[in-house]
């Protein structure tokens, strides 16, 4: 909060950017998945993203196919781009692709996981229980650390659709 306070002092607008409380890991086969994490949300919001890495440390590519949460009535994939300096969004219902020996980040502004119609907020400090299910290592048990609204985050608007 130091650090917030010295930026306002500056007359300056600095995004404060999320950073992760704890790291956490989970596996499954050949995958590793690195500190997944989402955002606050306010009591009026019914989606949310959701980040995370992904290494495949096998010797063949493997997709994650889809995702879902008991606390949200749908987990989609998403990708992001600016299109004409609009965010757009859309579902990847293939899935995405993690190749041999390659890390996918899931992060803001691109590829994510999207939590739709949230069946209460995300609480900042709290862990999203969620499943991710992989084409060839199985499904895994994972969970987002909930982490403090950014102030530019460029998902919101992007997520205005919904
Ligand atoms: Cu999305």
């Amino acid at each position: 909060m130091k650090f917030k306070r010295a930026s306002l002092l500056a007359g300056l607008v600095v995004p404060v950017l999320a950073t992760p409380v704890l790291a956490h890991n989970f596996t499954i086969g050949k995958i590793a998945i690195g500190h997944p994490w989402t955002r606050e949300t306010a009591a009026t919001q019914s989606v949310g993203g959701g980040f995370l890495n992904i290494r495949n440390n096998g010797k063949t590519a493997d997709r994650l196919v889809s995702a879902s949460s008991p606390f949200a009535a749908e987990v989609q994939i998403h990708t992001m781009s600016m299109d004409g300096g609009v965010m757009k969004m859309r579902q990847l219902k293939d899935g995405i692709t993690i190749p041999a020996g390659q890390t996918v980040e899931l992060k803001p502004g691109g590829l994510h996981i999207m939590f739709i119609g949230l069946k209460q907020p995300f609480k900042k400090g709290g862990q999203i229980p969620a499943m991710l299910k992989f084409q060839k290592a199985g499904s895994v048990k994972v969970s987002f650390a909930v982490q403090p609204v950014g102030s530019a985050a460029p998902m919101e608007a992007g997520h205005a659709g919904h």
